[in-house]
């Protein structure tokens, strides 16, 4: 047998309206202390590689979003949590934190009731309640900018609004693509173009572009296509995505405060989204999305040095 230095890690696999979400119980580079925002530099800086060993190929897949979980600054949060894809780092996630915290409970670390957490972006609070839903009131969402203007190479003019709901949105209505599973490698395409037309032409922070549709499941009131950093679109109808859409019908009084709005995603999975004014006069609203995660997989991942894809496929 070859002598080799084995590195193992703990993880649990869920999935949230189709999204998975691979939460890292142990076995992970020590971040250090301090806000979450910076030791998530330091992660992007120092082990990037360990990043993509957990949720890219040969282990994982272009749509997984995992979840480390660390030590809390702040000690009224059940835990610190830091997000990342298959090309780098989130600020918040929604369906990840449906996740986290329906496997916090699978390992009997919660009960149910409200538990915070701590992301890179704030604090976030999750109530989980006895039917096993999960409602997520997320940090502040708003929209930065209504009807932008861009040209897409190959779309034409695309108007759509920029809003932030825990990671940063373009949502257009107007796209004249077909809203369905079988037409998702040209709303890829579709929603990419518009994401590096919306970078190059004001918005270099933009890393989600949401389309919306007509709903087909009863009680909700739209379908959308989310299309994520690395251009895996998403499963669920993305937490943080319906947060900026929240912020967008509030600002634009279409839903008043407490109404529920069903969002569907486009493999026909749902969220409930209600808001909270904040500060109406500049657009801040508190979002919470309810959705449900199913816990998959307790596994324990392998990192063997003398494997050449050890860190992943990148
Ligand atoms: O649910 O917020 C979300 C999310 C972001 C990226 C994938 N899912």
């Amino acid at each position: 047998m070859r002598p080799s230095a084995v590195q193992r890690i703990r993880i649990i696999d869920s999935h949230t309206g189709g999204e998975p979400t691979r939460v890292v119980l142990d076995g992970a580079p020590d971040l250090g202390p301090g806000p979450l925002v910076q030791r998530r530099e330091r992660f992007q800086r120092e082990h990037d590689r360990f990043r993509s060993a957990v949720v890219n190929e040969p282990r994982g897949s272009d749509v997984v979003v995992g979840a480390l979980l660390v030590e809390p600054e702040d000690a009224g949060c059940a835990a610190g949590v830091i997000f990342f894809n298959n090309v780098g780092f989130l600020g918040m996630c929604g369906h990840g934190a449906i996740g986290v915290i329906t496997t916090l409970a699978h390992l009997g670390r919660i009960k149910p009731g409200q538990h915070r957490l701590e992301t890179p972006v704030g604090v976030v609070t999750a109530t989980l309640l006895s039917s096993g839903e999960i409602s997520v009131t997320n940090v502040p969402a708003w929209r930065a900018q209504k009807a932008a203007t861009v040209d897409v190479p190959g779309l034409g003019k695309v108007v759509g609004d920029v809003a932030w709901g825990g990671n940063w949105f373009f949502l257009v209505e107007e796209h004249g693509q077909q809203l369905s599973l079988a037409n998702v490698d040209r709303l890829t395409d579709a929603a990419w173009r518009i994401r590096q037309a919306v970078n190059a032409q004001g918005f270099p922070e933009v890393d989600h572009v949401e389309l919306f549709g007509p709903p087909t499941q009863p009680g909700a009131r739209s379908r959308n296509f989310v299309l994520c950093p690395g251009r895996a679109y998403d499963r669920s109808p993305c937490g943080t995505g319906t947060s900026a859409k929240l912020a967008c019908l509030a600002a634009d009084g279409k839903l008043a405060e407490g109404a529920v709005w069903t969002q569907e995603s486009i493999i026909g999975s749902t969220f409930r989204g209600q808001f909270r004014w904040l500060d109406r006069a500049a657009g801040k609203v508190e979002p919470t999305i309810t959705g449900t995660a199913f816990v998959n997989a307790e596994s324990t991942l392998l990192l063997d040095q003398a494997d050449p894809f050890c860190w992943g496929i990148r």
